[in-house]
């Protein structure tokens, strides 16, 4: 049966704030500041655990190999030789946030009946653009069954695909077909637009997407200038529900028309700037919440504790839950170390809808495979990353080392 699996990355020995995202202000308010990968993993496997005890069905993917060693020799340097600052952008965590790792399109939407996905090319920003070969090699081994999978390569890096973070889809239920709605961005206001138009033309094609059932909706300048990089910070979508602030798109009566004309029993939930302010939004990643249908129906938004301390965004999930809203209950996760970098639970993981025994079952996990990992987390990773250690051969060694201790722990060797 055809239901839906978060896909969480794990976060990286590596991870560190390097301060190196333009247009995303927690990455540069936090820049410098002492990291901790070992908390950080923990708070990504509880948030894990907390998704399973809801009864989804979950996934992983794994960390890349960091210092990103075929790069810098791309490049012509090595680990040792290379300048601090392209260092950084050999060593970041980046591919944790799973949301970015491709664009998905479920087997009922697409033309041949697989399901479909296009690893994003990440190409605006250096510390990204060179995490697609893996991300394609983890795809290609999770997805690996012809019969049900279509795992494309990246769009041509002329256009920016940031993957599913710039993606929605609308449906009655997962497993029925739905609306697919492309976010691209135009102008940021300063910061870059990262997802292209042309890209997500070119992924819907490839999809075999109905043209009747594609929307294409430009993010508004003023979102992206606020530091919405990513559509994922100021709106979010499940099976009917589009729950979004009032100022995420440039054109939203026509999208919200288009929703309507095409989505059976379309449902808007919207903030306005009158309730919350952008910034707060965007500070407590009210948005960068997974909302989720729970095996009893309900509609549930799993939201970073940083909305509990937001007095706005905790007023309004108050008085929404209060009323008669589609959104039913909410549970809150720490993931505060990866939120120091823009990353919320959303930006955490990938949304598949696919039936779970079509999938390598090494990349499935419950709770006793959640504490494997926590042990290798427990056992290996660095407690703290100091950035001006970053490039000590000592911390490289331990890094490298801990990423092929969880690669045995998880029977992926092949991915060494
Ligand atoms: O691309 N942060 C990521 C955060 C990605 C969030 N993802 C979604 N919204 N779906 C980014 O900006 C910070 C890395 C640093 O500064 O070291 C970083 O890459």
């Amino acid at each position: 049966m055809l239901t839906e699996i978060n896909f969480d990355g794990i976060i990286g020995p590596s991870h560190n704030y390097a301060g190196l995202s333009l247009g995303n202000l927690a990455s540069a308010r936090n820049a410098g500041e002492v990291s901790q990968p070992r908390a950080a993993a923990l708070q990504g496997i509880d948030k894990m655990r907390a998704n399973l005890a809801l009864g989804l069905a979950q996934g992983i993917f794994v960390p890349h190999a960091r210092p990103d060693r075929a790069w810098l020799r791309e490049l012509g340097t090595t680990p040792e030789d290379a300048e601090p600052g392209l260092f950084a952008n050999a060593m970041s965590a980046s591919a944790m946030w799973a949301a970015n790792a491709a664009t998905l399109s479920p087997a009922p939407d697409t033309a041949d009946g697989r399901c479909h996905l296009t690893v994003a090319n990440l190409r605006t920003m250096p510390h990204r653009s060179h995490e697609w070969p893996a991300t394609l090699a983890q795809l290609r081994l999770a997805f690996a069954s012809d019969a049900h999978f279509a795992v494309h390569g990246p769009v041509p890096p002329a256009f920016g695909d940031e993957g599913a973070a710039n993606h929605m889809r609308l449906t009655p239920g997962h497993g029925e077909p739905g609306v697919e709605i492309f976010v691209y961005g135009v102008s940021g206001g300063g910061f870059p637009a990262r997802q292209h138009i042309e890209a997500c033309k070119a992924i819907a094609r490839h999809h075999g997407l109905t043209p009747e059932r594609t929307i294409f909706a430009e993010q508004s300048e003023a979102a992206i200038a606020a530091g919405a990089f990513h559509n994922d910070v100021v709106a979010v979508a499940n099976e009917r529900v589009l729950f979004a602030h009032e100022q995420a798109f440039a054109d939203r009566d026509s999208l919200l028309a288009q929703c309507e004309r095409r989505v059976p029993g379309f449902e808007y939930v919207e903030v306005s700037a009158a309730d919350v302010p952008l910034g707060d939004a965007i500070r407590s990643y009210l948005f960068n919440a997974q909302l989720v249908t729970l095996p009893d129906g309900q509609m549930t938004l799993v939201a970073p504790t940083e909305c509990r301390e937001t007095p706005s965004v905790w007023r309004w999930l108050e008085a929404h839950i209060a009323g008669n809203g589609p959104i039913r209950r909410v549970e809150i996760v720490d993931v505060r170390q990866s939120m120091a970098n823009g990353g919320g639970p959303a930006c955490l993981r990938l949304r598949v809808v696919a039936d779970p025994t079509t999938v390598d079952p090494r990349f499935l996990v419950d709770e006793a495979k959640l504490d494997r990992i926590a042990d290798a987390v427990r056992r290996s990773w660095p407690v703290e990353i100091v950035g001006s250690d970053l490039q000590r051969p000592p911390l490289v060694a331990e890094i490298e080392a801990a990423r092929r201790d969880l690669l045995d722990t998880l029977e992926l060797g092949e991915l060494a």
